[in-house]
């Protein structure tokens, strides 16, 4: 999984990439031209699979979500400058497979749906739009979820 957004603000986009086997996200800074400068690297929970940016807590920097296989939700908090600090986790069920980012219940905070792919679950966190989560709700779907969009 590879997503593309401009997470230090400089205008062009760097790269996040979940690392499946160790359980990290590696990112890349573009350097404007192109190029990648060298890439920084979070350990996260085991098989990242889904990844998603947004700001959730409202400070305007992007923060990235990770969907990860071994049952966590892991949230890497912008520091603006490319880099993530202060992660935070929701523990799920299910292989979490797949995240988007969207205002489900039109409060303007960014809420937070996981589908899960063992569990054929669409689990929505509230987001509090302070980097909290409320009580998440779970939706059935169709057989293993692989990926949504919004
Ligand atoms: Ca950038
Ligand atoms: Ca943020
Ligand atoms: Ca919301």
């Amino acid at each position: 999984m590879l997503i593309a957004p401009d997470l230090d603000e400089n205008g062009d986009r760097d790269a996040v990439m979940g690392g499946n086997l160790v359980g990290d996200v590696s990112i890349a800074l573009g350097n404007g031209d192109g190029s990648f400068g060298t890439s920084t690297t979070h350990l996260t929970s085991v098989a990242p699979k889904g990844l998603a940016a947004g700001d959730l807590d409202g400070d305007s920097v992007l923060d990235v979500v990770v969907a990860c296989k071994s049952n966590t939700v892991e949230i890497l908090f912008g520091d603006g400058a490319g880099g993530v600090a202060n992660a935070t986790s929701l523990a799920s069920v299910g292989r979490p497979e797949a995240v988007a980012l969207a205002d489900h219940d039109l409060d303007g905070a960014l809420d937070l749906l996981v589908a899960h792919f063992n569990w054929n679950v669409l689990r929505v966190w509230p987001g509090g739009g302070d980097g909290t989560f409320g009580a998440s709700t779970d939706y059935a779907t169709g057989g293993q979820p692989l990926a949504h969009s919004t």
